[in-house]
Parts: structure tokens; sequence; C-alpha cells
């Protein structure tokens, strides 16, 4: 299944869109089943109702572990790096991972987890974390993991959203030169959570913290009364595999829902040929597992292929901006995968961290979550890859499950800033605001896909509508990314950014939304509007406009105290970069806010606001303008 030639990638493309059902159902080959599929695909866009493998059984897990025991049960599965170099990392062969998985597997079991429930998982980056997100698949259980950098206030909000039976958990993490108090958050989340029964905590940072009696008991503990022997759920193909929440252009994130059976074909398929892993190479994502690309890129894709997987519980910058650099070296590590905002963090330093460092076993380089700017793209592509490893810059989203559009690392040619062309069975157009397809090359328009591949969402967990609104309905039969899109001269692609009211801040996804309703928490904050702002490093910057009589002058204590309250309500992620004090916002006669002045303000533009006739008060935009002067 893995395409080695241009020439290879038009085929399988070309068959790929002409029959899609043949192209997938081979694909499908290359993993295990218990019982085939009868239809390799049904589906509409209008309910939606997508369905891919229908009647096929597996559990995930087998693909992920079992079946390699027999030829690469002694291969490294995991290498875990600690958040401190000084601490000695962990390997964990597929034997290891096996084992481990099936005993946490039946501590599940033994605190009341059946196949169908939900459970939480708020973990560290450690080895411990791909273990109880295999244990559930193994034993059919649906897991919701939230990033370490969540309040308990989203906590809450997404355990309750899907009712959450258990939560797995830790001490604490470790962040760079930061702990973080997971359990302690936990605690304050779930005094709101009746679905809770169990909440398993792993000793990780050490730091003392409260059990519950009757709720909590210690990961260490429970795996003393099982055995590791843990036969794998069967699993229906469209069986729920996993929940993950995703921030959009309202104030409430959605539950995006993955399958068993598709999901994994296309995490697999998508991971071998993007990176063109090769047997025996180490593979490393930079990403958190609390994020899509942690899911499919650290877990289920690398794993399902018998890869080795380096799993790092740090951030790039500690104990010093070598440190991404010194893993690499450590590790010999042939695929690095990462983040635009990473790239342009480790940029700001120089050349000096690279010193004396032997990047030669490089031969990939990834990156993900954002637009990737030339000038971030070239340094990755001279100083990381000395010019010869291909960057596959690679677009998709929680809602697609896999890479969608990206070079075939050693097929594609690459072009700074393109995503380049889509994968096969990935059938891209561009519409304008009417629908209407724009045809032709050096066009664009926003990027909609218009036939269903193996890893798209199949619903959004509660509330079926809600799927159907926000991605089938803008545009008749079509899936709606939310993302602007050019497609130039020669064909290739490239995503531009959003277009609706989500921001992308450090590669996170975040709804301008969901950021208001938290500053209008702040007591005494009357009304708020959030717009993006370009940031050099970030991406994007978030900039809050906030109306707050009460302040009495202290605009600077009153700005910390609304960070704080952000900071409670959502997490550190969505703190505001700047925050403008106005005493009204530019808003139409029938009371919408304009923001589109608002960014234009945010961005230092002062002069050419464009139509401001629709304004109920234009004379709000001159103040405005004026207090962002003396910012
Ligand atoms: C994988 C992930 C999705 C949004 C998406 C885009 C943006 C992601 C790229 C990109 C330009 C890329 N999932 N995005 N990758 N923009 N080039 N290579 O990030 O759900 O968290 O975010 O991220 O706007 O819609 S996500």
């Amino acid at each position: 299944m893995q395409i080695t030639s241009f020439e290879q990638y038009e085929q399988d493309y070309k068959k790929s869109v002409e029959n899609p059902e043949q192209f997938w159902g081979e694909v499908a080959q290359n993993f295990q089943w218990r019982k085939p599929w009868f239809k390799v695909l049904s589906w509409n866009f209008q309910d939606p109702e997508i369905k891919w493998f229908e009647g096929a059984k597996l559990n995930i897990t087998e693909n992920c572990l079992d079946r390699h025991l027999a030829t690469n049960g002694d291969k490294p599965a995991i290498i875990w790096e600690p958040n401190n170099p000084e601490e000695e990392s962990v390997t964990l062969t597929y034997k290891m991972l096996h084992e481990r998985v099936c005993r946490f597997a039946n501590v599940l079991k033994r605190n009341g987890a059946k196949k169908g429930d939900r459970i939480c998982i708020y973990m560290p980056m450690v080895p411990e974390l791909a273990i109880a997100v295999l244990a559930c698949a193994r034993i059919g259980a649906v897991h919701s993991v939230i990033f370490g950098g969540f309040s308990a206030k989203s906590i809450a909000d997404r355990i309750n959203d899907s009712q959450c039976k258990l939560v797995i958990t830790a001490d604490g993490a470790h962040r760079g030169s930061k702990q973080i108090p997971l359990k302690d958050v936990i605690d304050d989340a779930l005094i709101g959570c009746p679905t809770v029964e169990k909440c398993i905590v792993l000793t990780h940072v050490r730091t003392p913290v409260s059990m519950l009696k009757g709720r909590d008991v210690w990961w260490e503990d429970e795996v003393k009364h099982v055995n590791d022997i843990c036969e794998a759920e069967e699993m229906d193909a469209e069986d729920m595999l996993f929940i993950l929440y995703t921030s959009g252009s309202t104030g409430k994130p959605k539950g995006v829902v993955h399958t068993c059976g598709g999901y994994m074909v296309y995490a697999g398929y998508t991971f071998s040929n993007v990176f063109n892993y090769q047997p025996g190479e180490v593979y490393f994502c930079t990403a958190d597992i609390g994020w899509i690309t942690g899911h499919s890129y650290i877990v289920y894709g690398p794993l399902s292929q018998g890869a080795t997987s380096v799993l790092f519980e740090g951030i790039p910058t500690y104990p010093s901006p070598s440190r991404f650099w010194d893993i690499v070296e450590k590790h010999q590590v042939n695929t690095l995968y990462t983040a635009p905002t990473a790239i342009r963090s480790l940029m700001s330093f120089g050349e000096e961290p690279l010193h004396g460092k032997n990047l030669s076993s490089i031969r990939v380089l990834g990156s993900v979550g954002e637009p990737i700017n030339e000038e971030a793209w070239h340094w990755f592509d001279e100083k990381i890859g000395h010019g010869k490893a291909p960057i596959v810059d690679t677009w998709w989203q929680t809602e697609t499950g896999g890479i969608m559009i990206s070079p075939i690392a050693s097929v594609t040619q690459t072009k700074p800033s393109f995503a380049t062309l889509p994968l096969p069975g990935v059938q891209p157009i561009l519409v304008d605001e009417n629908g209407n397809e724009i045809e032709g090359n050096g066009v664009s328009g926003n990027l909609c896909i218009k036939f269903p591949w193996p890893g798209m969402l199949r619903t959004t967990y509660g509330d079926h509508e809600r799927c159907k609104q926000t991605y089938f309905s803008t545009y008749e039969n079509l899936y709606f990314t939310g993302d602007g899109c050019l497609r130039d001269e020669d064909g290739y692609y490239r995503i531009t950014g959003r277009v609706d009211d989500v921001l992308n801040v450090s590669g996170h996804r975040i709804g301008t939304a969901e950021v208001e309703n938290a500053i209008n928490m702040h007591a005494g904050v009357v009304e708020s509007a959030v717009v993006g702002y370009p940031h050099d490093v970030k991406g994007q910057g978030i900039f809050a406009f906030v109306i707050y009589p009460e302040m009495h002058g202290e605009a600077e204590l009153s700005k910390k105290d609304i960070l704080q309250t952000v900071t409670r309500v959502i997490g550190a992620i969505a703190k505001p970069d700047k925050i403008l004090f106005v005493s009204g916002l530019p808003k139409t006669r029938s009371g919408k806010i304009m923001r589109r002045i608002l960014r234009k303000i945010a961005e230092g533009e002062t002069t050419n606001l464009g139509d401001t006739s629709t304004l109920l008060d234009p004379a709000v935009v001159e103040e405005i303008i004026e207090a962002a002067k003396q910012m």
C-alpha cells in the first residue's frame, strides 16, 4: 500500500476517484479483521450518514499490538523521553506494550467499565497515556482525551456532554520548569460531574493529592489485582472508537466522533504513505496526545504500522532550545513531525542551539496544525533537513481523522507553504460564497470535500443535527472545512486559514465565542469581542475588546483579573495576548458586532477600515482607534 513514485500516486489517485470502493477495499486488506465487510461504503451528505466497511468486525488494538508480536515483538513500539533530560528514557517493545495494555484493560473492567462506556483521560505525556487510550479501545470503551492544559470547567463540560463513567488521570504533569496539578484540577471538575463513578490516578510527579474514598484508586495498586490476559472486544467497523472535543464558531466545543474501522484504515494508510515510513525507522511526532495529531500520528497510525514512535513529555525550549535536536541525536530520529509555531519559536534562538548537534539521521520532516510561512519552511528545510529531507506540510483537521492534503515524502515535489496535492481518496473542491464550484487553476475559495473518506467524522456526540449544520449544510452535498484555500497554476493547494470565527493560536483551535464567553464571566465585564491578529511565533494572537465600566482606572489589574478568569474557564491556551478596554463595540443596526472592523484595528490598521456605512454608531470606531493607538 506504499506509494513509491509520482506515477503510482497519479494512478492510485485516479483509481481512488473512479472506483473508491475498490480502492479502499484493497487498502483495508492490509489490516487484520475478525470478519470481512459486506459493503465498503454507503453514504449521503444530507443526513449525513456515512458507513465504511459495513458488517466488518475488528479490534484496532489487535492491529496496533497483537499482529506485530510474532514478527516484531521485541521491536520498540514507544520510546518515552521525559521532560527532564537527566531522567532515564523508557522503551516499551510491542510485547511489553501489549502486556501493559491488556493488564490495564483488566483494571478498567475491574472498575466497572464496559463496551460503549465513555472514559475521560486527562494525563501527562507518559507511556501510560498511550496505554490508557489503547486499553479503552481493547475493551470497546470510548475514550475522550482532554489536553492537560484545559481547566476544571472545560473538563466538566466535556465529561458531562459525553456522560463519562470513569476518569483516568495522574497526580500531576511536568511541563518545562512548571508542574501541573492534574489531580487537583480533576477534583475541581468532578464536583460537577454526577456520572463519574471511578477515578484512576497514576503516580507521576509524586506531589501529594487527596483521594476520595470509594471513587479514587491508584493505578499502581489496581494493576496488582489483575493479570495481563485480555481478549480484545469484537467491535463493529462503525462502533465508536473515540470522542475528541474541538472548537468551532459557537461557544461550545463539539465532541467529534470517530469509529473503529474507517479511522484505523485511514490513520494507518496515511501514516505509511505521507511519511514513507520504513521498517526499523524511528519516528517522532512532537504533538500532545490530547489533540488529534497525537491520536492519529503518535498512537494509532504508527502502531498500526509496527513503527517506533517517540513520545515526549516536555516542551521544545526546556531545559534549552536544543532539546528537540538532542532528542533527534539521542534516539536517532528519522522522521520529525512538528508544528510551525515550534519551528518559529526555535528559529528565534538563532543557530547556536544547533551547534554540535548531529541531525544526520533525519530523512523526512513534517509540519502540521497551521499554515507554515515561507521563512519557517526554509529554516526547517536548510537548518534541520540540510536540504535533503522532504518537508511534508500536512493539512487536515480533528474532523478528518487523518491527513488529507499533503506531499508524499520522496514522491511529491514540494513547494514552500503549500500542502500540495490531495492524498488518494480525497476529493477537494473550491467553492464561492454561493457554493458554486470554482474550477481551474490559479484560483481561491472555500475548501470543501465532495466525497467521503474512511477517516471522516461520523457525528458530533449527542447532537447529530449540530454535525449536519456545522459541516454539511453550508454547501449542499459537500463537507465544509471552514478553511480558505488557493489552488495555484500547478494545481497545488495552499491553505490560507480559517474563514469562520475560529482562531489558530500556536496550532490550537480556539473559538472567538468561547473566549468571549469566558471574558464575560468576569464580574463587571459588560460585553467583549475577540478577534485574531498576526503573531510572529503563535501564528495568530488573541485580541480582546472589552467593555468594563467599573474598573476605576485600575486597567493593568483588571487585565490580570480577566486573564485569570479566562484561564479558569477555558485554560491558559486561550488567554488573550492583548486586551483593550472600550466603551462600546462597532455594531450594525441589527446588533451584530462587525468583527471585520475589529480585525483591522487589531492588525494595526487605522484608516482603511472598509465599508462602515451600516454601523449604528460610527463614533465608536473613532474612539476604539484612538484607544488602540495608545496601547
Ligand atoms: C491537525 C489539526 C484544524 C485546522 C484546519 C486549518 C489548520 C492544520 C494545516 C492547517 C494550514 C496546514 N487539527 N491547519 N494543518 N493550516 N496548513 N498544514 O491541526 O482540528 O486542531 O485544526 O488547523 O485551519 O482547519 S485541528
